[in-house]
Formats: structure tokens, sequence, C-alpha cells
């Protein structure tokens, strides 16, 4: 059984993270997801999710295919995940494209694109122009 392992805020669900996650999904069997902290976004990501950690959670649980969820407390300790949830692959968005190679040594590392036109920032300001 392949497993793989990817990790990210997932604020505001949007198209391009079912993609990313659709995607990973399709790279092995198994599909395990680090949602980061709040804590964690505010300190290493400089920003605030509009969802709380544990609603995001529970969001990105509900989606098809993806077979197990836990909580990134922190960005240093990504070989220790990686390693807790046996991973074989690790997928990162390409915006992170060369800064997880050293990774390598544990597991496969697989960038994958981002999708074009749609984040949780541009979603945001959609909804203020609307408000
Ligand atoms: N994503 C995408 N297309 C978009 C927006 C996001 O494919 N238009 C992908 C990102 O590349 C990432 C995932 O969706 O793989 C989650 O995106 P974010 O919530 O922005 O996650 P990020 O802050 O990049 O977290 O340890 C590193 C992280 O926790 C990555």
């Amino acid at each position: 059984m392949k497993r793989v392992i990817t990790f990210g805020t997932f604020d505001m669900l949007h198209v391009g993270h079912i993609r990313i996650l659709q995607r990973a999904r399709a790279l092995g069997d198994h599909l395990t997801v680090g949602i980061s902290t709040d804590a964690l976004n505010r300190s290493k990501k400089q920003k605030n999710a509009i969802y709380s950690e544990m609603e995001r959670l529970e969001i990105i649980k509900a989606i098809i295919g993806v077979d197990d969820v836990f909580l990134e407390h922190s960005l240093e300790l990504k070989a220790d995940y990686i390693r807790q949830y046996k991973a074989d692959i690790l997928v990162m968005g390409d915006d992170w494209a060369g800064k997880f190679d050293h990774f390598n040594a544990l597991c496969k590392v697989v960038y994958l694109s981002r999708t074009d036109g749609i984040s949780t920032t541009s979603t945001l300001e959609g909804i203020k122009r609307l408000a």
C-alpha cells in the first residue's frame, strides 16, 4: 500500500484544494492530510484563518479520498510527521517547489501545479466586493 501525505491550511475550501487533494490521493492508496494549526498560521505564515483549526480539520476529513487528518503544529516537524504516518510520497503545491527536496531521503517528494485563478485571498476579496 502506497501512503501519501500533504499539508496545508485549507481555509475557505475551494476547488484548488479539492483538485490537489484528489491528485495527491491518485498517486497512492491512502492520503493523510496535515492541517496547519491556528498558532502555526499566525506565527509562521503571517495569516489568520477564517475557520478554526478544528473546523478545517473536520471539513478536510469529510472529503472523499482523504483517509486521515491531523494537526500540523510546526513546519519543522515534517520529517517526524512523514515517519509517524509512514508516508511513501510527500505532495506539496508547486509554490513550494524545491523547498522540500531534502525529504527525498525519507520518501518521494512530488510538487503538483496549483490551480490558476483561485485562492482563499481572492475568494475573500470577492465576498468583500459583494458585501
Ligand atoms: N492549492 C492549489 N491551488 C490553489 C490554491 C491552493 O493547488 N489555487 C494547494 C496548495 O498548493 C496546497 C494546498 O492547496 O498544496 C493548501 O493550500 P494552502 O492552504 O494555501 O496551504 P499552504 O499555506 O501552502 O500550506 O507545511 C506547509 C504548509 O502547511 C502548506
